[in-house]
């Protein structure tokens, strides 16, 4: 992350510019701008990056969007020579907060001119109870903003990648459905983008479990590059990818719980692998994280079809079909319930 919106990332900066072109030194057409995005959970999930400052990743992802648990965000022009102003659930932040100062960094990346200052109000509308990051959809809700505001037309693709920019699972919350983000190979990132998965599951649910809703201890970057850089068996994690994606697709395809279940539980299971084997290691992992885990497994050699995910936190998501969610309730009765998928 950068220091300040001077120090403006420059190899960012001109991967937005390949998005943006010549747009980018036009002034707004209109007085201010606004859009949603969904936040995301994903089924086989990101971690690790070949490059830092483009947000590269180093194996593809897949997820699942959450309906009406994203963000809301709206910009406009602020002319009081303050800089940026970001109002999060109404409340103004701090300028050097962490994330008023993301939210700078990647204003930078298509300011059309240094001093053009945006005011950012966004709310969250994922329940504060869930638990749930909001970087995703925080960055493809400015990005979709911006977009709106500057008149750029952007494609979802070009929306995509620009929300990459901002965080590396922003690019794929720029719609509802399932999302694969592609690796892709070149330098700049172009081809570094999701697209949407044809699979319509309107019974598909994620029930979400509070663990512990305080401070990680590791941030998810830092976590990722420890990874990269001392983990032993980061070197098959690529290939573990591949493989859960090719089976999650087809799984999405033939909407087959025990498949996709099965892979979204192994794939998180794996990727905690790696972070307890990460030196020094990053645990995220709970004793109440291990018991909502032992919960599922008691739950589904019951015979009830359930399967939990699991990210950079305590907190464990459960996946489940809408028939199931009774069953699933009387085993998580203070669960939260959004439904994905479409
Ligand atoms: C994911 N996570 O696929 C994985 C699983 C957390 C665990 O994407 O550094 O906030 O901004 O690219 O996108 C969280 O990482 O990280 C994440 P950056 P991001 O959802």
């Amino acid at each position: 992350m950068k220091e300040s919106s001077s120090s403006v990332n420059g190899r960012a900066r001109e991967a937005a510019g390949r998005v943006l072109g010549e747009r980018r030194g036009a002034l707004p057409g209109k007085a201010g701008g606004e859009a949603y995005a969904p936040a995301n959970i994903a089924l086989v999930k990101y971690w690790g990056k070949r490059d830092e400052e483009l947000k590269l990743p180093v194996a593809g992802s897949l997820s699942v969007s959450l309906g009406e648990w994203g963000t809301r965000t709206r910009v406009s022009r602020r002319e009081d020579g303050s800089g940026d102003r970001v109002r999060l659930n109404g409340k103004e932040l701090p300028g050097d907060s962490g994330f008023a100062r993301r939210v700078s960094a990647f204003l930078d990346l298509t300011r059309p001119r240094e001093d053009f200052a945006v005011d950012v109000e966004t709310e969250n509308t994922v329940p504060t109870a869930a638990g749930l990051a909001s970087s995703a959809s925080g960055f493809a809700a400015l990005a979709g903003a911006l977009d709106d505001w500057f008149g750029w037309g952007l494609s979802e693709r070009e929306r995509s990648v620009l929300a990459r920019l901002g965080s590396g699972s922003a690019c794929r919350s720029v719609g509802q459905g399932f999302y694969e983000w592609l690796a892709g190979t070149e330098e700049g990132g172009g081809d570094s983008y999701a697209r949407r998965v044809e699979a319509d599951w309107p019974e598909f649910r994620v029930g979400a479990v509070v663990v512990d809703a305080g401070e990680k201890p590791v941030g998810s970057g830092e976590g990722m590059r420890r990874a990269v850089e001392s983990c032993p068996l980061f070197g098959g994690w690529k290939a573990t990818v591949e493989r859960d994606l090719a089976g999650m697709k087809s799984g999405l395809a033939d909407r087959d719980w025990a498949a996709v279940g099965g892979i979204a539980e192994g794939n998180a299971m794996a990727m905690h692998g790696l972070m307890w084997a990460t030196r020094p290691p990053v645990v995220y992992t709970q004793a109440g994280t291990l018991e909502a885990m032992r919960k599922v497994w008691a739950a589904r050699a019951e015979g009830v079809g359930v399967w939990f995910t699991m990210d950079a936190g305590p907190n464990v998501k459960l996946l489940f079909d809408a028939a199931e969610e009774g069953k699933v309730r009387g085993w998580f009765p203070e669960m939260k319930v959004v439904a994905g998928g479409v």
